[in-house]
């Protein structure tokens, strides 16, 4: 059967629902794509479609013999991070978004989209991209269709997102779907050449909630352009996640979250389950696929998601987490051997690379590889397209983007866990939030108890990274690292996770404990200075271990301020030279930079203010009383 039809034709026979057909239609006639393909998932549909990347540009394939059924992307210069100023959550009531987000009135949003995307299709094939967020058919998941005239696009969500022909089953004839719309904005007119990144300056990120919709304009990469990601399974599902908690029902709700989950078993073979949030860029995916390090024998951590976790409650009180994507969309600068293995060991293959080197020999290369091998290559074409040596290197030019990605299934991983598409998901141990800030915030804490771990997740700071275009290295609070993914207000948010801990603790069941953690202390003298001291990666299996221990209730710690972290003597230095003097750097709390960490955490609350859940502040006079004796 022929799956390439015009614009005026109906869909395939395998689609039976009415409403979207219509939708499909309905946005073909106000963007006047070419053609319409509808996207059924299936693997000689993949490799065609990058066969026609191939042929337009866009990516090239890698060398077989090296990196088998592997393509090279690079992308427009201007076009190589999340737009976080040009991402708008157009909820009817601008409160509802809250003063974090960027809003817009609906019907003028609505007015700019319109004119926007008129015609804006024209010259392209519009994909017709079914997805199910999460396992498919599981109670749990939900599913989206994106329209999308990039190829790019459709190739990268077949590996993201449980894509194809199956959603339509599940979807039946008048099954929920998020529409998600989305286009790079460069229309073309008859005879005109296309470039191979097609993107327009002006870009729109578009979330209205109410409708839960997702709109976007002008940009082909990562989350800007992949919808299921952090537009759909944050910014509207942490909406409808809430929602869930308002209705009659009575229930609590649900918890849509920027975490990766692992589960880590014991020589014993006892398994636990950790959420962790950190900011984008900052070792998500490193975390999820630790190996442990010597001094850990017998111990296992598995793979459950690397960058977007969904928790609802069980029947029996605690809470369960999915991974509602099935693949990793991972920073690749950085990622070596040492660093983390199961990684590269994923990336052996079926893999699209966006914005990295190619090497003579028509593979990849990235910053940080050179630590496998002792140095770079002697020559590289860079990720734009140009010769690259060592000296380049030398000079501070880098051949990949620091923000270059790759794309790949999650069941290339070595480390997947057992249990990552059940549909039921994982119980959840025990949460992390973690910033990155070279200063004042300890190694980790845990904290006394659910609100004190609230706050501690809401007053989060990270310096930013490359993930996010602007400047990087700038000191920003990121509450739960969620701050440019919360789909409404965020002081609503803070509430939604205090009345969902208070809601399970009533009803007898045990809470997770919460952690923060902070990696990225750096030294300030001798040659420390300035270098990370804590050495990460596999080695933060001894704070991970810690945190099993206070679980069981094994574990010491020293009780302060604001929580408990270890002293030296409660983690494992079994293999690892790290002194009590180091130790000490990366824990310390030195008072004054406390108080005036403090400051910040009440800019916030003042941003926040109107609908600030009262429980923060007290909680912050709570550690600022601690800290006055
Ligand atoms: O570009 S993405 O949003 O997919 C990646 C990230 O920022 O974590
Ligand atoms: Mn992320």
């Amino acid at each position: 059967m022929n799956a390439v039809l015009k614009p005026a034709v109906s869909a395939p026979d395998w689609v039976r629902h009415a409403k979207l057909i219509e939708w499909v239609h309905s946005i073909a006639a106000h963007t006047q794509p070419d053609r319409i393909y509808w996207c059924d998932g299936s693997q000689s549909e993949y490799d065609r479609l990058c066969g026609e990347l191939v042929a337009a540009g866009t990516m090239r394939k890698l060398n077989d013999a090296k990196r088998p059924n592997s393509y090279l992307a690079w992308s427009d210069p201007s076009d190589v991070a999340r737009v976080e100023d040009r991402t708008f959550i157009c909820s009817e009531n601008k409160e509802d978004a809250g003063p974090t987000n960027n809003w817009m009135a609906p019907t003028e949003m609505r007015a700019t989209l319109d004119g926007l995307f008129a015609g804006c299709m024209r010259g392209r094939t519009m994909y017709v991209v079914p997805f199910s967020m999460g396992p498919l058919g599981s109670p749990i998941a939900h599913i989206g269709v994106e329209l999308s005239d990039s190829p790019y696009v459709a190739v990268n969500m077949r590996i993201m997102t449980r894509m194809g022909r199956a959603v339509y089953d599940v979807l039946g004839a008048d099954g929920e779907f998020v529409p998600c719309v989305h286009t790079v904005g460069k229309p073309l007119a008859a005879g005109d050449k296309d470039v191979p990144w097609p993107c327009n300056p002006t870009k729109y990120i578009v979330h209205f909630p109410e409708t839960r919709e997702i709109w976007s304009y002008g940009s082909g990469y990562g989350g800007n352009a992949l919808l299921g990601k952090k537009c759909f399974a944050l910014r509207i599902a942490s909406t409808m996640g809430r929602q869930a908690a308002q209705r009659p029902s009575g229930s609590p709700g649900w918890l849509a979250e920027h975490m990766l989950v692992l589960g880590v078993t014991s020589p014993t073979g006892k398994k636990y389950h950790v959420a962790a949030a950190f900011p984008s860029a900052c070792g998500k995916t490193n975390f999820a696929m630790l190996i442990p390090p010597a001094g850990f024998e017998g111990w296992k951590v598995t793979t459950i998601g690397d960058d977007i976790a969904w928790i609802k409650p069980g029947a029996d009180g605690r809470l369960y987490a999915i991974n509602p994507e099935a693949g990793y969309f991972g920073v690749a600068p950085g990622t070596n051997t040492l660093t983390n293995p199961n990684c590269m060991a994923s990336l052996q293959r079926d893999v699209i690379f966006t914005n990295v080197a190619l090497t003579d020999d028509g593979d990849v290369w990235w910053e940080g590889m050179e630590k496998e091998t002792g140095g770079a290559p002697a020559h590289l074409i860079d990720w734009q397209g140009k010769d690259w040596t060592p000296e380049d290197g030398k000079a501070g030019r880098k051949a990949a983007h620091p923000n270059a990605r790759f794309t790949v299934a999650a069941t290339n991983n070595p480390a997947l866990d057992a249990q990552w598409d059940d549909p039921a998901g994982v119980p959840i141990d025990a949460f992390i939030f973690g910033g990155r800030r070279s200063t004042v915030v300890p190694l980790v804490t845990e904290a006394r108890n659910w609100v004190e771990g609230v706050y501690m997740a809401a007053t989060m700071g990270s310096e930013t990274t490359a993930a996010q275009a602007g400047a990087t290295g700038v000191v920003r609070r990121d509450p739960f690292a969620m701050l440019p993914f919360a789909g409404y207000n965020m002081a609503d948010y803070f509430q939604h996770w205090l009345n969902l801990g208070e809601r399970l603790q009533a009803s007898g069941a045990k809470l997770p404990k919460i952690f923060t953690t902070n990696w990225f202390r750096k030294g300030t003298e001798g040659e420390m200075s300035g270098k990370f001291i804590w050495p990460g990666y596999g080695e933060n299996m001894r704070v991970l271990k810690w945190m099993i221990d206070r679980i069981e209730g094994t574990g010491g710690g020293s009780e302060h301020v604001f929580g408990i972290s270890p002293r030296y003597e409660d983690l494992n230095w079994t293999g690892l030279p790290f002194s009590a003097q180091d130790f000490d750097k990366v824990t310390s709390i030195d008072r004054a930079a406390w108080q005036a960490e403090l400051k910040l955490h009440e800019e916030l609350f003042a941003q926040l203010a109107h609908r600030l859940p009262a429980q923060l502040p007290e909680v912050k006079a709570q550690i600022e009383a601690r800290l006055a004796v």
